[in-house]
């Protein structure tokens, strides 16, 4: 029977599937928006904070963390009864000023271990999965020379997913990339997961960020991910998912947050409005990456959009400060896509 286009959503039309999630700003968190709120729980059944989980902010200064906002975020999936996943424990970037200043491999191993044994311990059985690590990968798949490994050597990884199994031991812990769809990156990733695992570290999942293109990757690369990663042993995670529709500069792929390049009218092809025709294209690019995961939805624990409307996406700011872009399944007032008609019409009959 057709339903009442209404009533259809995005959460509820993939219910036996996967959950379907989005990332949250503070506002959003706040419910400062009545709109947005209601969009935010009509469709979605899994949030994940953008900013406010990450060190710089929960732990501003070395004896002091601050709760207030992930105390607010971790009530609001609780209230509606949505996957809880705490984004990011350790990351390179985002780091409060004296975490920058750690030198020394002693305070270093404390750091890391204080940082995750509170915040783990704080919200166990409350989040439902965390980002133990956050981009540790070259795009070579060798480890990046980060301020972790410079002090701590590879060894942090390991014990990074020990300490937070002993904090949460029923918690699920992923490893979380951009580009890990990619093969050498990908390769890196497995061969991470191993030894994680080798080590006696418990990890559960990888994190496939997916900032993606209207071209890039190709869907062979995505599958063989989901393939090589759930034989590796591990659940996958579209944990960022969003599909840029303007031009590169250089090519560039991933989300390195220091890439940055000056804003020009040829990077900026749609100011006002997206041409239908481009619609038409992230709709079908949409469609096609659903499809995938619906193959293989055995495989897929989540599939979280990086942002709730094309308003708010950090794409909007990066390569190039200041374009419009469009990556999202929603626009910036709220209305459903094209894009989200044609996720929507593979479970459900044809609006
Ligand atoms: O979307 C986030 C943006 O608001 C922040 O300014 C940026 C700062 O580093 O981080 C963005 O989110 C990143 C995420 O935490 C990790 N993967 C890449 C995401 C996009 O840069």
């Amino acid at each position: 029977m057709k339903k009442e286009k209404s009533a259809i959503s995005l959460k509820d039309s993939y219910k036996n599937d996967f959950y379907i999630g989005t990332a949250l700003s503070a506002d959003q968190i706040e419910e400062k928006n009545a709109k947005e709120d209601s969009l935010i729980k009509k469709e979605f059944n899994a949030i994940t904070a953008e900013n406010i989980m990450k060190s710089m902010f929960v732990h501003p200064f070395k004896d002091k963390y601050d709760f207030a906002l992930t105390d607010k975020f971790i009530a609001y999936g609780e209230k509606n009864k949505m996957f809880i996943h705490g984004h990011t424990l350790i990351w390179h970037s985002q780091l409060a000023p004296w975490m920058q200043k750690i030198k020394d491999s002693t305070e270093m191993k404390a750091f890391i271990k204080d940082h995750i044994t509170t915040i783990v311990s704080k919200y166990k059985g409350r989040v439902d999965s965390w980002d133990v690590v956050n981009e540790a990968l070259n795009e070579d798949g060798t480890l990046r020379k980060s301020i972790f490994l410079n002090t701590l050597g590879e060894s942090y990884l390991v014990d990074a997913f020990k300490w937070a199994a002993a904090a949460d031991p029923k918690v699920d812990l992923y490893y979380n990339d951009y580009n890990n769809e990619a093969p050498a990156k990908r390769a890196g990733n497995i061969a991470l997961i191993k030894k994680i695992k080798a080590a006696g570290g418990k990890i559960d999942g990888v994190g496939i960020q997916a900032h993606w293109k209207l071209n890039h990757p190709a869907l062979e690369e995505i599958e063989k991910s989901i393939l090589e990663y759930s034989a590796a042993g591990v659940k996958v995670a579209f944990t960022e998912l969003d599909i840029s529709v303007l031009p590169d500069p250089h090519n560039l792929n991933g989300a390195d947050v220091n890439q940055n390049f000056e804003l020009n009218a040829k990077m900026n092809p749609y100011p006002k409005s997206l041409p239908d025709s481009v619609q038409v294209k992230l709709a079908e690019r949409y469609a096609s990456i659903f499809k995938l995961f619906l193959k293989h939805k055995d495989k897929i624990s989540r599939v979280t959009f990086w942002g709730v409307h094309d308003g708010q996406s950090w794409l909007n700011d990066w390569p190039i400060k200041g374009r419009t872009n469009y990556p999202l399944l929603f626009d910036k007032d709220l209305k459903h896509k094209k894009a989200y008609n044609s996720v929507i019409e593979l479970k459900e009959t044809k609006q």
